[in-house]
């Protein structure tokens, strides 16, 4: 039975990291005086390693690895880090990042359905909670049974250790869950938890080699506007809604979770 709807956050929901984590390291890099900047291609290329303090310190690591040895780095990293995210939350409330098309639609069906919401994030919570207020409104934390995101696991995707604290937490078996992901790490840490994985490409990620996937989509689609991609390995186009899910999944169409 599909019981829950598991969100990952950036390229998901929304375009974060075009709009506001690449632009947000770079601007808290300057702030602090660091040479560094992050193009959009360089940006791309580091998003292969999950984890705004991992992504910098491996960028570190290449241009000075001494320094990035040394006994205060940790330390410099994350006032870095603690920067940045104080530039993206103030990004993200002043309307700079959007839902991508579908997302409010398709949470809407699941709460009317009575589904279970979850997120199952890298980024680190006070970036979701800005996300969320910004684009779903004040109340829209309580959407959620379970956030979990950043630090709250040892390991970050691709390892699966995020989407086994929320399944925990949950309550729930992987096989009454579906995750929703933008990106190859993403839904390898999904795949690899067990969970059926609907992929929605983001700008980032359109070149990624992604795993098995139920749906190997661009987006999830309004009226007027429909994703394409492959569904169950054939060409599709459409808007994604609980009933193709359920089909994809094999699930009667009666088979409505809560
Ligand atoms: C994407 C990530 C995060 C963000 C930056 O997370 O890997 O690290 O790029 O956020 P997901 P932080 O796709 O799992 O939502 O700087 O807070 O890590
Ligand atoms: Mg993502």
């Amino acid at each position: 039975m599909l019981r829950a709807l598991i969100w990952d956050v950036d390229g998901t929901l929304a375009e974060t990291e075009h709009d506001g984590h690449r632009v947000a390291f770079n601007q808290a890099f300057a702030d602090e005086g660091l040479d560094w900047f992050w193009d959009e291609a360089r940006y791309r290329e580091l998003l292969a390693i999950t984890g705004g303090k991992e992504r910098m310190l491996s960028w570190w690591q290449r241009l000075d690895a001494a320094a990035a040895a040394a006994p205060d780095a940790a330390q410099r990293i994350a006032r870095l880090h603690a920067r940045k995210t104080a530039v993206y939350v103030a990004l993200v409330a002043q309307g700079r990042v959007a839902l991508r098309p579908g997302v409010r639609r398709l949470l809407d069906e699941a709460r009317a359905q009575g589904l279970t919401l979850a997120i199952a994030t890298t980024t680190s919570p006070a970036n979701v909670d800005a996300l969320l207020h910004a684009t779903l409104g004040p109340d829209s934390s309580g959407w959620f049974a379970c956030i979990g995101a950043g630090d709250v696991v040892p390991r970050k995707k691709p390892a699966p250790d995020i989407y086994h604290w929320v399944l925990q937490r949950l309550g729930l078996p992987a096989s009454d869950g579906l995750a929703i992901e933008d990106s190859a790490p993403g839904a390898r840490a999904a795949c690899a938890a067990g969970l059926p994985v609907l992929a929605t490409r983001s700008r980032y990620s359109r070149t990624d080699a992604l795993p098995p996937v139920l749906a190997d989509l661009d987006g999830l689609g309004e009226p007027g506007l429909p994703a394409a991609g492959l569904w169950a390995g054939r060409p599709w186009t459409g808007q994604v809604t609980l009933a193709a899910l359920r089909s994809a999944l094999k699930l009667p169409a009666g088979d409505v979770g809560g």
